[in-house]
């Protein structure tokens, strides 16, 4: 089902006249009230009033997440705080999070761009949706929920975690759509199987899955293990949250990105050139209806390309790939986002740690898994286990309280980490994804 057929199946020529519109004002708007904006803009040499055709908005420079910080937290709002009624966040390299407010109108266009986004999915006014995205900052689950009361589905708001009870309320409540990161989602379906009970019993018909990437080899396992229809979901706090592209289940190839309120744009990551159609680089978002935090050609880091090639499902607006990787270093661990120096930070705080670390990542039974090795000096290595344990515990309880995520600390004997020749390998990600 379309939820706003007019919009999300508008011919070219009439979107690309809606987006110059509100293109424009979106510029005017950030040029008279955001000072980060009338800066760069100046110092780029151009006004908003020479943004005179949908080619022209490469003339105007890129945000980036380090000009969101340098402004934290309210410094990029286009509104005053009076008119702002949410307020979500995610972390960043710092340890200080980004944060990205909404009027009462912006959660309005959310939650129809949701509601047209769990259409796509498979979802009606008749389903039941679990929704196991976590509840809080994090944008993914009041996102759909809002969504799904938009849509008028029922919704479950269960959250993350409590796994064993989730399987209960599955049972019980007999939902039939899931909302959830993949990796959770696999993890669900090996805490059933342990408590005797196969998905294919229970009622779901769709999964609507985000939030971090995930291959179509997990997409074809999970739609096996739980006999559903997976698509996939595209979003993030700086441009929205949950909702900014969306899999249509008709086709599952590539996600429908909702032009009327989003301009995509792909760039060379490392000249910031504009490519075409087709090619691979990294996604640039510009929003052209938000209020209280609008954000302009915003690199997002996120590597994809965009397939303008109409869907057999009809909606007109173009599709991106699903995305392959990023172009920084950011780690999303079972949906949490974790940059290596965050780590680094955390580590740092305690004296009797080296600065030489690694992190390696790995996927056991479905759930991402962070240990963090670093290296002691020889005065301690060569101290008694209990000693060098309780270092770990007190690292781990550290990672845990400063960056929510938890992680095994393993501490290893001076130069027990490989030093680089140029730029230290911080990361090892074994995950196959
Ligand atoms: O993850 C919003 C979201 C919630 C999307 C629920 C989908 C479902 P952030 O926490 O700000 O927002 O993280 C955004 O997550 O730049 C991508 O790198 C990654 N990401 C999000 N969706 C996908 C996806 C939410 N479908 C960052 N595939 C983005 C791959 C994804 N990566």
């Amino acid at each position: 089902m379309i939820y706003n057929i007019d919009f999300e199946t508008l011919p070219r020529e009439a979107l690309e006249a809606i987006q110059l519109k509100r293109l424009q004002s979106t510029l005017e708007r950030v040029y008279a009230t955001v000072p980060f904006y009338q800066e760069t803009f100046k110092a780029a040499g151009v006004t908003p009033a020479d943004i005179k055709s949908l080619d022209d908005l490469a003339k105007i420079p890129f945000t980036t997440k380090q000009d969101l910080r340098d402004n934290y937290p309210y410094g990029m709002f286009a509104v005053p705080m009076d008119n702002v009624v949410r307020i979500h966040a995610s972390s960043g390299t710092t340890g200080q999070p980004t944060v990205v407010g909404y009027t009462k109108r912006d959660i309005g266009t959310w939650s129809e761009l949701m509601a047209r986004s769990l259409a796509a999915g498979g979802a009606t006014r008749g389903d039941i949706i679990h929704n196991a995205y976590g509840y809080g900052l994090f944008t993914g689950g009041l996102g759909v929920h809002y969504g799904a009361e938009r849509l008028g589905a029922s919704i479950i708001p269960v959250s993350g975690g409590n796994t064993k009870r989730q399987i209960v309320i599955m049972k019980d409540f007999g939902p039939t759509i899931l909302t959830a990161t993949p990796s959770y989602t696999l993890h669900l379906a090996e805490v059933a199987k342990e408590m005797g009970v196969d998905f294919k019993d229970l009622n779901f018909k769709f999964g609507i899955f985000g939030a971090e990437p995930w291959s179509e080899d997990m997409r074809q396992e999970i739609e096996r293990t739980l006999g559903i229809d997976a698509v996939d979901i595209y979003g993030l706090s700086e441009v929205m949250g949950p909702g900014v592209a969306i899999e249509c289940h008709e086709a599952k190839n590539g996600l429908h990105i909702f032009e009327d309120h989003f301009i995509p744009e792909i760039i060379d990551p490392v000249t910031g050139e504009t490519l075409p159609y087709g090619e691979t680089g990294e996604l640039v978002f510009t929003s052209i209806t938000k209020e209280a935090f609008p954000i302009i050609r915003y690199r997002t880091r996120d590597i994809t390309s965009l397939e303008p090639a109409p869907c057999i499902c009809g909606r007109s607006h173009v599709r991106m790939k699903r995305v392959s990787g990023r172009s920084d270093d950011m780690l999303i661990i079972r949906g949490v986002n974790v940059f290596p120096s965050q780590i680094e930070s955390v580590l740092m705080k305690r004296d009797n740690v080296a600065p030489h670390y690694q992190l390696v990542v790995d996927r056991v039974d479905n759930l991402d898994t962070l240990t963090v090795k670093v290296e002691v000096g020889e005065s301690l290595f060569s101290d008694e286990v209990k000693r060098l344990q309780e270092i770990e515990k007190g690292l781990s309880n550290d990672i845990k309280e400063y960056l929510g995520v938890s992680a095994k600390v393993k501490l290893v004997e001076p130069k027990g980490i490989e030093r680089s020749q140029g730029k230290a390998v911080r990361v090892i990600d074994n995950r196959k994804v």
